[in-house]
């Protein structure tokens, strides 16, 4: 089902945290999301001290996310660690119930539709929902 909970969990860590593209997520992913959040919030200007500021942030951001979802702590978040983590604090709930990241600290996310879709996107196990389609075809 393309459409499965399953499936869009699987989406999300794979187009929007494992950067880097090896099938888990690791600090690495992190550092990779800094640089990019670096370049396009700055418009392409990405200068050192800003670098080191969304370096900061990421790696505050991957300290949360392991100490939630690493359960066997060797640094790395598979996708099964990430769905029993999703699953343990996500699902069932609204968007503002999710753990807080920094996304949410900075009110980068203000769209109240767009974090009710998101949230259903991740917190409802259903496969027929409008929320499915968030981010278009999978
Ligand atoms: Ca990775
Ligand atoms: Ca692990």
């Amino acid at each position: 089902m393309a459409y499965s909970w399953d499936n869009r969990v699987d989406f999300v860590v794979r187009y929007m945290y494992d950067i880097d593209n090896n099938g888990f997520l690791d600090q690495n992913d992190f550092l990779c999301m800094a640089v990019r959040a670096c370049v396009v919030e700055g418009k392409g200007d990405c200068s050192t001290a800003r670098l080191d500021d969304y370096k900061k942030l990421m790696t505050n951001l991957w300290e949360e996310i392991s100490a939630i979802a690493d359960d066997d702590k060797d640094g790395k978040i598979s996708n099964q660690e990430f769905k029993d983590a999703v699953k343990k604090t996500c699902v069932g709930k609204k968007y503002e119930e999710f753990p807080q990241d920094e996304d949410r600290k900075r009110g980068g996310l203000s769209l109240d539709r767009y974090k009710e879709l998101y949230g259903q996107f991740l917190g409802n196990t259903a496969d027929n929902h409008p929320a499915v389609n968030l981010f278009g075809p999978l």
